[in-house]
């Protein structure tokens, strides 16, 4: 029989004092709960000095953010658990370090970030980590290179991906992403005076034949073992680092999905910058958040390419300019993934804090349009944009 329970405080620290691989497990004597996403409880443990020593997080049997009326698979603490683990044997340098796991309880304990913060908040802020870009394109190129058949042999890659089949997530994805806003569904909220805009979109056939081929492409392409939710909220920095964390909607999907969101989230920051920052500083951290995107691709496709020509296994794959041919096909899906992820965040029910903590109303609603607006025009043009510095054309000429 199943032993999960719903930690209080007093659990977690007593689970960090079993497991949270302290020197000195005596001296943990409390926790905060800091969860602050969708869907999980997030302890930090604290000794008796202060400080905070290792981070407990449990995943809770229903969304976080909705409540017992959507229930949820505890299994994704595996698969979260699971999927860091495989990421951190192949990128430490950027992904969190999960010490211990339990999947009767739902449990992990991992390292404590607190000397970083998350990125989304700093991006919010006007705050800028030049090196993030490109940490952030080294992390997906080390973490899709070494789960793809590039470099795993044919067995061992057909059961990685039973191992992180993930129907209950993928589900959530395939709802919010690809369905919910291109549909008149209860779940949507946007602001009233964009409802012509929103109803364009599930009028738009050409529009929705690409987002099916997206959602095709979701469901078919197990290209590599994916974070499956790489936003600007589930990744730590600091100075010179950058670590990302929270990996529940693993699972082997097209390797352009998580490239995708990882811009998509950029993109969404320069789209509300203007009603987060006066107008010379929202310029300067437009300029920044295209770099950063720029940087991202650039980073993950050249380090990918490198891996490619160093370790690629498969004689076929292997072929002179087959790892080129390839990244073209990601290319075009980073495009048009993210193009969902601006569309998805803004129509759909997965705000975030970019356009949220815009205090004008007015303002807010045409940085809502702006992405919409943009991400309807990379759906649309994901096959014929040719490179990084062609998208950046276009975001400019998006306004
Ligand atoms: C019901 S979960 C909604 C969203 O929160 C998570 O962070 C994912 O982005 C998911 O799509
Ligand atoms: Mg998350």
């Amino acid at each position: 029989m199943s032993q999960y329970r719903t930690f209080t405080a007093a659990d977690a620290v007593e689970y960090a004092k079993k497991f949270g691989g302290v020197d000195d497990p005596s001296a943990l004597v409390s926790a905060e709960e800091i969860g602050d996403g969708n869907l999980n409880l997030v302890f930090k443990i604290f000794d008796n000095q202060g400080r905070s020593r290792v981070v407990v997080k449990q995943a809770l049997p229903y969304v976080r953010c909705v409540g017992e009326s959507w229930p949820l698979t505890l299994d994704r603490a595996r698969l979260e658990a699971q999927t860091l683990v495989e990421h951190y044997k192949h990128c430490p340098e950027h992904t969190v370090n999960v010490t211990h796991y339990d999947a009767d309880l739902a449990v992990m304990v991992m390292e404590d970030l607190s000397s970083h913060r998350i990125w989304r908040g700093e991006l919010v802020k006007g705050a800028y980590y030049p090196e993030a870009g490109r940490q952030l394109g080294e992390y997906l190129a080390q973490t899709l290179f070494h789960t793809s058949d590039f470099y795993l042999h044919p067995h061992k890659k057909k059961a990685e991906v039973a191992r992180f089949i993930n129907p209950e997530m993928c589900e959530i994805t395939e709802d919010l992403f690809f369905n919910d806003p291109f549909t008149d569904h209860e779940r949507n909220k946007y602001p009233a005076a964009l409802e012509s805009l929103v109803v364009s979109l599930r009028t738009d056939d050409v529009l929705k034949i690409a987002v099916a081929g997206l959602k095709h492409r979701f469901f078919a392409d197990a290209e590599a073992l994916l974070h499956g939710d790489v936003h600007s909220g589930s990744i730590f920095v600091a100075d010179g680092s950058l670590k990302v964390i929270d990996a529940e909607f693993g699972y082997f999907g097209p390797i352009g999905f998580d490239v995708g969101s990882a811009i998509g989230n950029l993109l969404i920051n320069y789209c509300c910058l203007p009603g987060l920052l006066p107008p010379r500083e929202a310029a300067e951290g437009r300029e920044r958040r295209l770099s950063d995107a720029h940087e991202v691709w650039t980073q993950f496709s050249s380090r990918f390419l490198e891996l490619a020509h160093a370790k690629t296994s498969d004689v076929a794959l292997a072929y002179p300019g087959y790892a080129e041919a390839f990244l073209r096909k990601v290319w075009s899906d980073t495009i048009g993934y993210c193009g969902t992820e601006l569309i998805r965040r803004t129509v759909g029910m997965s705000h975030v804090a970019d356009f949220k903590q815009i205090a004008d109303d007015t303002m807010r609603t045409e940085c809502i349009r702006s992405c919409i607006t943009l991400g309807r025009t990379l759906i649309l043009a994901a096959d014929h944009i040719a490179d990084v510095d062609a998208l950046i054309a276009r975001i400019r000429q998006a306004g």
